[in-house]
This record gives structure tokens, sequence and C-alpha cells, in this order.
């Protein structure tokens, strides 16, 4: 995934355009559900700053990074 792809995986998963994924819409998303242990374990690996939400910056590092790193 590139860093254009997870703009648009971001945009899709942030259901009410604010900005921010909360947990809420991270769950209701089936990308939550990828190959990953629980939604909770995803979400909190992606929010690096522990505000609970994730923001563009943090999403878009964590989808088109980690796999080069
Ligand atoms: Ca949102
Ligand atoms: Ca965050």
């Amino acid at each position: 995934m590139d860093e254009e792809e997870a703009g648009k995986l971001f945009d899709e998963i942030d259901t009410d355009g604010d900005g921010m994924i909360t947990f809420p819409e991270w769950n209701q998303h089936p990308e939550s559900f990828k190959g990953k242990c629980s939604p909770l374990g995803d979400f909190l690996q992606m929010d690096m700053n522990w505000d609970r939400e994730i923001g563009r910056e943090e999403f878009i590092r964590h989808r088109a990074y980690r796999h080069y790193s």
C-alpha cells in the first residue's frame, strides 16, 4: 500500500469526515479485521501519540511505511 492508497483508505474509514479515525469508526470497517489478532490491538498500534484517535498522518505512516522498514 502506498501513501495515496493509505489516504484513500483513511477517508473511507473516517465516516464522519472530521479527519480523525476513532475506535468506533475503525471497528465498523472491514479493514480492521484483516489478519490481526483484534481490531483494538491494531488500533492501539497505529495510535502513536496515545490520544485514542488516529490522525491522517499516523494512519498513513503506519500503513504506507511499515512494510519497508
Ligand atoms: Ca472521524
Ligand atoms: Ca493518535
